[in-house]
């Protein structure tokens, strides 16, 4: 395949990024100063940048290159698809063969009895179908007072106004007015942080039970739904304890409300099985998916809906849909990673051998100072830094300090991992190797003797 090497020079590129491009989540003075980081290719679970530095992608981009890169099936699915029929809508009674095949492939795929999918582009744009697919489903069910959406606090569904509104990120709410109306927040299962001195299977009832007292205060009949991701991704892949889903299904079970699994970081193999749900024993009524349904090769999400859902939504017109909805090209990308995913046996290795063998190298990394827990489920992991270990304390300088200069002392020793406040964390391609997981685990090592190393010289810590 042909390759694009001929780039502007690192400089330049930085220069026109910083005069005409606006970053995501980006403090934009800050960045253009110093100027952006160039990626220009990549391989398995290798980025290269535009001065030839190769670096070990621990985050597989944002949460979804679960296949790794440079795979060329994909780049052929993309360009078959194009040359045949590059873009045709879902709307106004038509559909077309790579949208039919996705959506039955993702049927055999998910827990029994969810087996319609509405498609979006994003894993937001899915959230914000899901806030009204759930209110219709109540109003057509003859009970439209039941509008609220319960979430949870530090949860992350996304960045659009309803998606935004539905995570539970405060620093978002606090740009652009935040949360809509009905949508309320509880607290998260994140036993390391807020736990104190309970025992984390009884802190993980505790806050399964908040969903209980909070469909009490705001009365059963005005709740629509709660949403939660089976692991909190973006909030620092918070595992909950083993208590935390059983009791949130027994809730769920007893409540007349419906169960949406934000699955967009947990679905395609994430935990070892096709969906967290599987891994957690969670029974949703609704599921959103994105990121690792294309491997990232195409923006795609959707909502996965249950039988019982979709017979009562097809009752009437949904009056809901995007431009991009089921994308031929898109949908062709996306069931090529499905194929490959699934010939590959890429999902049982997780489970069978990349996981178990993350769990043991992660988990000595409990024995460097700076690590007071080290946690993973799957291929997701997070490192909880403290200057005290035995108490999880946290550092006296501002939350995140001493993740920011962990993660750039990530990056000087070849690996990306991902900060949040002072926990680093991995989500790495699935087919890592075992010798790339040595990799990650020495680098990570490294990056955190020399964070030491930089908070005993400025005396932040002993
Ligand atoms: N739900 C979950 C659980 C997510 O993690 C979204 C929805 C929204 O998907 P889109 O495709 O609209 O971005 C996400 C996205 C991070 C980070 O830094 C995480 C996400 C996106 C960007 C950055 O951890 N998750």
């Amino acid at each position: 395949m042909k390759r694009i090497d001929n780039h502007l020079p690192t400089v330049d590129l930085q220069r026109l990024d910083a005069a005409h491009h606006m970053h995501p989540f980006t403090k934009g003075d800050e960045l253009n100063a110093k100027g952006a980081r160039v990626i220009t290719k990549a391989q398995g679970v290798m980025l290269t940048d535009s001065e030839g530095v190769e670096i070990l992608d621990g985050m597989a981009g944002l949460w979804c290159v679960n296949l790794g890169y440079g795979r060329s099936e994909l780049a052929q699915a993309a360009a078959a698809q194009m040359d045949q029929l590059p873009y045709y809508n879902t709307f106004f009674q038509t559909t077309h063969p790579p949208v039919v095949a996705l959506a039955s492939r993702i049927a055999e795929l998910t827990p029994e009895g969810m087996n319609h999918t509405f498609f979006a582009s994003s894993g937001s744009e899915a959230n914000d179908t899901n806030i009204r697919l759930v209110r219709q489903y109540w109003a057509l069910m003859g009970k439209p007072d039941k509008k609220v959406i319960i979430s949870r606090k530090n949860g992350y569904h996304g960045s659009s106004m309803g998606s935004a509104s539905l995570g539970g990120m405060a620093f978002m709410h606090a740009q652009g007015g935040m949360p809509i109306p009905d949508i309320t927040h509880i607290d998260q299962p994140y036993w390391y942080a807020e736990g104190g001195d309970m025992d984390p299977a009884e802190f993980g009832l505790q806050r399964a039970r908040l969903l209980e007292q909070e469909i009490d205060r705001l009365g059963e009949g005005n709740v629509a739904a709660f949403i939660a991701e089976p692991i909190q991704g973006a909030g620092a892949v918070i595992i909950p304890p083993e208590t935390y889903w059983p009791e949130i299904q027994r809730i769920c079970a007893e409540r007349e409300i419906l169960l949406i699994a934000d699955e967009v970081i947990c679905g395609f193999g994430r935990t070892g099985e096709w969906f967290g749900s599987q891994t957690l024993n969670i029974r949703p009524d609704v599921m959103t998916i994105a990121k690792g349904l294309s491997s990232g090769y195409q923006p795609i999400g959707g909502s996965i809906i249950s039988d019982a859902v979709a017979d009562v939504i097809n009752s009437e017109e949904f009056a809901h849909g995007y431009t991009y909805s089921g994308h031929p090209v898109a949908c062709a990308v996306a069931l090529e990673n499905l194929r490959l995913l699934e010939e590959e046996g890429i999902v049982d290795r997780v489970k069978s051998e990349a996981a178990p063998y993350l769990a043991k190298k992660w988990k000595e990394l409990e024995d460097h100072p700076l690590v007071a827990e080290a946690r993973s489920i799957g291929l997701m992991g997070a490192l909880e830094m403290s200057p005290d270990k035995a108490n999880r304390a946290p550092f006296k300088v501002d939350a995140g300090t001493v993740g920011l200069r962990c993660r750039e002392r990530c990056f000087a020793n070849g690996l990306v991992m991902r900060h949040v406040g002072d926990t680093m964390i991995i989500s790495p391609p699935l087919i890592i190797s075992k010798d790339e997981i040595d990799l990650l685990c020495a680098r990570a090592v490294q990056a955190l003797d020399e964070t030491l190393a930089g908070l005993k010289s400025d005396g932040l810590m002993q």
